[in-house]
């Protein structure tokens, strides 16, 4: 039986693919919320990277906070695992060590807080997805009635288990410890992600008992920022095969394996409450303002990757690369943002909209990154207002027709409408609110009907579209040509 990875077993894969900097000894600076594959394709590897180049005591704890299988990978390994970048025609593998430490929420609660309100920890960063963030996608504002929120007010004794409840107590233990200054930095590809999440943070503090919320509030204003960032790097859930090729690669066993595509960008504001990694030194931009970076990164390549997600998983199509490969699709994507995205957009300096449209098709393309429709197409609800929903609002303020985005907006509502792909196997509704979504369809016979129901959900659409002069008929139209004609067919047709 082979090996696995671990610090012991370091000392044998080949000298190449080891991480250039010692996990011997590299004390923990960041806490880490979310340890998925992103996480660990992104900042962890531009924290290595800034270690190698500059030093400092910046290894992470990092915290899952939903999958216990995330420990079972990473803590025999010494929180060591490989990553591998699939270039197209090259492909290169390195091991990371910049995880430190692994914990899994649920069950080391008391660990969790204590890293949060530890001296040595200056930045707590976080990816929990949209979903994690316990808020109402269309307003930001926190979802104050949801059970898991209140139990995590009222802390019972078990501990929180939302993202927002671990933070809220973990920045408390902090204050009461007077620990010092944080930051927080939301790695998650919502909108004003820093300004969010500051605004949650405020207003679970607010839930609290009135002489704790106070002195909270009062704490974190002083002693925390939330800067706001960009994060790019398309990382498609791991496979066997991908496994398999670390394996052969490292000469030992690796279950915690990420792979993704050699291009990465992280645009961060410049706005931190004390000490942080020397993240420029490994690429990231260091900005006054990242509003600019994140519209065209979440309208461009998150609206184009949930079009083309809904479009090809209706089409039967398994991975992004095969659904960019239909000229339909990409097609429609690429008239969707020449016509309606990038006219509605403000280019940050420097930046050329066409050519980072054509680019990041080209990431789209990558044959050897299986990254699956149906991974993308999850949790539409939360992603559809900032992704497509805002691209739709610009052209309609500014007097354009959102012919292509409302499409794309259809090709959601075709795949909340039906339990079938367009060759008729049966799909997964997966989706927070999918009970919502699927209760509101359920006795429609119409495109027409579909439309309305949907767009009277103010969560997901605001109260503004439903009564828009030109929107919901956009959106009529085009779901029932997908529903007639199919979406490969649908789409070909313009
Ligand atoms: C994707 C993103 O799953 C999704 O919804 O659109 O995870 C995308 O791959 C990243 O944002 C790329 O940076």
């Amino acid at each position: 039986m082979t090996a696995r990875l671990d610090l012991r077993t370091l000392d044998t894969v080949p000298r190449e693919l080891r991480p250039p900097v010692d996990p011997r000894g590299l004390g923990v600076g960041i806490v880490h919320l979310g340890l998925g594959a992103f996480h660990r394709a992104h900042q962890a590897a531009y924290t290595e990277d800034a270690i190698a180049s500059a030093g400092g005591r910046w290894g992470i704890c990092g915290v899952t906070m939903r999958s216990a299988a995330v420990v079972g990978q990473l803590a025999p390994q010494d929180g060591l695992y490989t990553v591998l970048c699939d270039g197209g025609t090259r492909t290169t593998a390195r091991v990371s060590a910049a995880v430190r430490e692994v914990l899994f929420a649920a069950e080391r609660t008391a660990e969790v807080l204590a890293r949060i309100a530890d001296p040595a920890v200056r930045v707590v960063t976080l990816t929990v997805t949209e979903k994690g963030y316990s808020h109402d996608p269309a307003t930001g504002r926190l979802l104050c009635r949801d059970a898991r929120v209140l139990a995590d007010v009222a802390d019972d004794g078990t501990g929180p288990r939302t993202a927002l409840g671990l933070l809220v107590r973990g920045l408390q233990r902090r204050m009461r410890a007077d620990a010092g200054p944080v930051t927080v930095l939301s790695c998650d590809n919502l909108p004003h992600n820093g300004a969010t999440l500051r605004g949650l943070v405020a207003e679970f503090t607010d839930l609290l008992p009135a002489a704790e919320a106070t002195a909270l509030r009062a704490w974190t204003d002083a002693q925390v920022r939330f800067p706001g960032s960009m994060v790019d790097r398309i990382v498609p859930a791991t496979t066997d095969a991908d496994r398999e090729r670390a394996a052969a690669a490292l000469g030992v066993t690796d279950a915690g394996v990420v792979v993704t595509e050699p291009f990465r960008q992280w645009v961060i504001e410049d706005d931190f409450a004390a000490s942080r990694p020397a993240w420029e030194r490994a690429g990231a931009v260091l900005a006054p303002d990242v509003a600019p970076y994140e519209r065209v990164k979440l309208r461009m390549l998150n609206g184009s990757h949930s079009t083309l997600a809904y479009l090809g998983a209706l089409a039967g199509c398994r991975s992004i690369a095969d659904a960019v490969a239909d000229d339909g699709f990409r097609g429609l994507v690429e008239r969707m943002l020449a016509d309606e995205v990038i006219p509605t957009l403000d280019a940050p300096d420097g930046m050329d909209l066409r050519d980072y449209a054509g680019q990041l098709l080209g990431r789209f393309a990558n044959p050897a990154l299986r990254h699956r429709t149906a991974q993308v197409a999850m949790d539409g609800s939360q992603k559809l207002p900032q992704r497509l929903l805002a691209t739709v609002r610009a052209c309609r303020e500014a007097g354009i027709e959102p012919r292509g985005s409302a499409f794309a907006v259809a090709a959601w509502m075709r795949w909340v409408w039906t339990d079938r792909t367009d060759d008729g196997a049966p799909r997964d509704l997966d989706d927070p609110l999918a009970p919502v979504l699927r209760t509101a369809v359920a006795d429609c016979t119409s495109a027409e009907q579909v439309v309305g129901r949907l767009l009277a959900l103010p969560e997901i659409f605001g109260k503004d579209l439903i009564d828009d002069p030109v929107v919901p008929g956009l959106l009529a139209d085009a779901l029932a040509r997908l529903t007639a004609d199919g979406a490969r067919t649908a789409a070909g047709r313009g």
